[in-house]
């Protein structure tokens, strides 16, 4: 009698922590077909999944808009989030006070950060908690029909004919200023520059800031818009081309380090920039603000990392945290006895 030969099917790919990319997947978009916001969230996806972050070690978090709908379609498996509009800034900094060994990832929007979250957003910036915060930038209120945001150029035409005749908030000049220490801006169609940048903030220790340009297809992608696919694809001016290598991967050396501005990352991981802008140093503040100056009153929109420090001490470390989350900490740790208060009131009297 024959016997059948049994087949071993293959598994689904898997990353280095043997989880298969399904894991990384949220919910089914309620987004409009074509929004950049659903490709960013894509990005996501990847980059958590190549980074080999554990789901359930991540923290999601957002405010209110389209933009910040997002979490919902990545990574069901982590914690979420969603605050009112414009809070994202001081509930995250409560929840990672709370937990700083968590990953932290939030999605906010132009309008969300630029116009009633900007108190708050200042303050985030200038205090390095490690944190990744991404504005998806439409340019318009999106989820409100619309309107011009904080972020929009001047000169910028809505649908309806009406020009925007206010200047634009930049928001990578302005977190680079206050004290975010890895501040970049893409496209949410460059999969490529994204995905890299995205995994460099992963393993970036400090607040990253993204500004990533992402159309809005129902009312801010026509002809004189200036965040629109076709403008980004004719006006997008790389600084850099970033390449990342993983503390895990292979290191092979296949450049010419004489064009290449490498950085360590303190996981082990290192940052590759290709320099595309003649001698830029990405460890330049001064010059990294006065670059996006000038390019804005030039009209260009400059995409890359403009600004990176591996160095400087985050809020954590400031404070002098103690290892152990403080939401785990026991009720012995956290609760001082009724002696410690006794002593303390004696020795104000
Ligand atoms: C306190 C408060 N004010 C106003 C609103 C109305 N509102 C909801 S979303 C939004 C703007 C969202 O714009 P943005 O952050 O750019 O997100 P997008 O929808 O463009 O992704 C506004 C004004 C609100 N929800 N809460
Ligand atoms: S209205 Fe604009 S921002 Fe909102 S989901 Fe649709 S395309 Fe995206
Ligand atoms: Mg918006």
């Amino acid at each position: 009698m024959a016997t059948a030969t049994a087949q071993a099917t293959p598994g689904p790919k898997v990353n280095h922590i043997g989880l298969p990319i399904v894991e990384y997947r949220g919910g089914k978009s309620t987004l409009c077909a074509g929004c950049g916001h659903n490709a960013i969230s894509e990005r996501i996806i990847d980059a958590m999944y190549e980074m080999g972050v554990e789901p359930e070690r991540v923290m999601k978090m957002s405010g209110i808009g389209c933009s910040s709908k997002s979490p919902a379609y990545f990574m069901s498996r982590s914690h979420s989030f969603n605050t009112v509009h414009g809070r994202m800034p001081s509930v995250s900094t409560g929840a990672i006070l709370a937990n700083h060994t968590m990953t932290t990832i939030g999605v906010s929007g132009d309008g969300d950060t630029a116009s009633i979250g900007m108190g708050q957003f200042v303050h985030m910036m200038r205090r390095n908690l490690p944190m990744i915060y991404i504005i998806e930038d439409n340019g318009v209120y999106g989820l409100t029909k619309g309107q011009f945001s904080a972020t929009a150029d001047l000169g910028s035409k809505l649908k309806t004919g009406v020009v925007n005749d206010l200047s634009a908030i930049d928001t990578c000049a302005l977190a680079i200023q206050l004290g975010a220490t890895f501040v970049g801006r893409s496209f949410s169609g460059d999969k490529k520059q994204l995905l890299s940048m995205l995994k460099a903030a992963i393993a970036h220790k400090g607040t990253v800031m993204l500004d990533v340009i992402s159309p809005c297809v129902t009312f801010n992608d026509h002809e004189g818009s200036t965040k629109s696919y076709k403008f980004m694809q004719e006006n997008d001016e790389p600084i850099n081309e970033i390449g990342f290598v993983a503390s895990f991967d292979e290191i092979e050396v296949d450049y010419d380090s004489g064009q290449i501005y490498e950085v360590e990352m303190h996981d082990g991981s290192s940052l590759r920039l290709r320099k595309l802008l003649p001698d830029y140093d990405p460890t330049d503040k001064a010059n990294a603000v006065r670059t996006l100056m000038e390019s804005a009153a030039n009209d260009e929109i400059l995409t890359g990392v403009f600004y990176i420090d591996t160095q400087k001490a985050t809020f954590i470390d400031q404070l002098n945290i103690v290892e152990e989350p403080l939401a785990t900490l026991p009720e012995s740790l956290t609760r001082p006895p009724r002696a410690a208060l006794d002593t303390l009131m004696a020795a104000l009297k």
